[in-house]
């Protein structure tokens, strides 16, 4: 699944989602899992919004990936 992090990750506590969207690592309360997401429990500790096609076209929800894999990384969105 190739994607682009958003910066959010439960490394520290399995599902408890932090977020360092502003540099202070604040506990996410708000989540955009696509269906059957998180599924990776200890194994996939990262979030990414998963590309879904070949011209870059994103899912525009998210889903667990482990944090090792190399993707983008989303700076700012404009919604
Ligand atoms: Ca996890």
């Amino acid at each position: 699944m190739p994607g682009v992090w958003i910066n959010c990750n439960d490394k520290q506590t399995e599902e408890e989602l932090i977020c360092d969207v502003d540099g202070k690592g604040t506990l996410q309360s708000t989540t955009k899992w696509l269906a059957g997401e998180p599924d990776g429990s200890e194994d996939e500790n990262c979030v990414a919004i998963p590309v879904t096609d070949e011209i870059g076209q994103m899912s525009g929800g998210w889903a667990d990936a482990p944090c090792q894999d190399v993707f983008s990384t989303i700076c700012q969105i404009f919604l």
